[in-house]
């Protein structure tokens, strides 16, 4: 039985149409700069919310309506979960999902009978995989939710917490690779500190760098080549989590010889809990290198936590679609970590959703398209630095002075030369125009 048997394939239908469940802009064949919208795109839907979210916050209990879970923790009901999960996937037209281990199948009471719970889904999700096509963006493991994490799970002070997320990353990458998983995704849940006067930080950094060599390791064993991805947020479960942002999770990777097979999954909502724009995080990781995939949701300005909504602002999917065109995305993609409001508790809200998320991704592609062809910022920007490419600006970027060599030239200069306009308002003006 279809778990969505009202909603057919959504189409891309253009602008001017107005049922709320078809595409007006994402049309995946359409080229953008040379590529497809579903070659940039990469669309992934992530199992957590979508199929395992249930509505409840700290005040209420849960609320979504799913007819297709019974809502036990039996592996037949996450067979039949994860068949319902491809029929989104399949309905939306997006090539990717991403998964936790425990969001899949659920945890048995041991180790080795949660692993054999995995691998009865995992054959569900390889059959879906090859029915329709769909592929595993991501996989990770959940080093945070069970109670036995409560310290942490690769930063714990218990040596036992380590060896147990040793052991469920191990299963979860022979998963990954089992499945075609394009990257492997580490989001430090609990590593971090709520009380410093009760945390030797360095050797739980220390655990970390060697828990992420042990996975290196283990891969290369395995022959999974896919991308390791750290995923930066600053705070939440922890008052203060070690990947706290992109500039943090880049100094460690460097710190621990990390940085060869590492890159970042960059997600809004941390940005901006972080204090930084989505922008901003996303050219530090592009300029270093750095830029592997990103999550993509959007917090809610009033509210300081981690609300994982659907973006549906043009003007930031816009920038950010500016820095994923200037340096790239795959082997990432644009991974939907975003949930539906607890009120938005029908089934037919996932698709709402997901639409509206899609479309507005492909909106910002397409303004970003525009700015990139036009390219009045890009003039803007070599103008605004030319004092660098004549004179002592380019000696000084050759490489060839030093203090006294600048002494020199000021003393004989005597002032330096106006400083122009950073025509703010201008600026903002300019990228009004593209939306
Ligand atoms: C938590 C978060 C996670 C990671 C995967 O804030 O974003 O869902 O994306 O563990
Ligand atoms: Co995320």
């Amino acid at each position: 039985m279809p778990a969505f048997p009202e909603i057919e394939k959504i189409k891309y239908e253009g602008p001017d149409c107005t049922d709320p469940l078809a595409f007006r802009w994402y049309d995946e064949g359409e080229v953008v700069e040379g590529r497809t919208m579903k070659e940039h795109l990469r669309f992934s839907v992530v199992y957590w919310h979508t199929f395992r979210g249930t509505g409840s916050d700290p005040f209420g209990a849960p609320t979504m309506l799913r007819p297709w879970d019974d809502g036990s923790e039996s592996v037949e009901n996450a067979c039949n979960r994860a068949r319902a999960a491809f029929e989104l996937f399949e309905k939306l037209g997006v090539p990717f999902y991403a998964f936790h281990d425990r969001d899949v199948a659920p945890e048995g009471a041991s180790l080795a009978a949660s692993n054999k719970n995995l691998d009865a889904v995992v054959a569900v999700l390889e059959e879906e995989q090859q029915r329709t096509g769909v592929k595993l963006l991501w996989g990770t493991a959940n080093l945070f939710s069970n109670p036995r994490y409560m310290h942490g799970a690769a930063t714990s002070c218990n040596a036992d917490a380590f060896a147990y997320a040793g052991a469920q990353v191990k299963k979860c990458l022979e998963v990954t690779k089992r499945l075609g998983g394009e990257n492997y995704v580490f989001w430090g849940g609990r590593e971090g500190y709520q009380n410093l006067n009760g945390t030797d930080m360095k050797r739980e950094l220390d655990h970390l760098g060697a828990f992420f060599h042990m996975a290196l390791d283990y891969a290369k064993q395995i022959g999974f080549d896919g991308t390791f991805l750290i995923e930066p947020k600053p705070k939440e479960p922890t008052k203060h989590q070690y990947d706290s942002d992109a500039a943090a999770c880049i100094n460690f990777l460097r710190a621990y010889d990390l940085t060869e097979r590492f890159k970042l999954n960059i997600e809004t909502n941390h940005a901006t809990l972080a204090g930084h724009e989505m922008q901003h995080e996303l050219e530090y990781a592009g300029h270093q290198g750095m830029l592997g995939s990103i999550d993509a949701n959007t917090g809610d300005l009033l509210l300081g936590w981690d609300t994982d909504q659907f973006a549906t602002d043009i003007y930031l999917c816009s920038k950010i679609m500016l820095v994923l065109l200037k340096y790239g995305l795959s082997p990432g993609g644009v991974n939907f970590d975003a949930k539906v409001r607890r009120e938005s508790f029908e089934p037919v809200d996932l698709f709402h959703a997901h639409v509206g998320g899609m479309d507005t991704f492909a909106r910002g592609l397409k303004v970003a398209a525009a700015i990139r062809a036009d390219g009045q910022f890009d003039k803007f920007i070599q103008n605004r630095y030319s004092s660098w490419d004549s004179g002592i600006g380019a000696k000084v970027e050759a490489g060839g002075v030093d203090l006294p060599a600048l002494e020199a030239y000021m003393l004989e200069k005597g002032e330096i030369d106006p400083n122009q306009s950073g025509r703010q308002e201008m600026l903002e003006n300019l990228f009004n125009r593209y939306i």
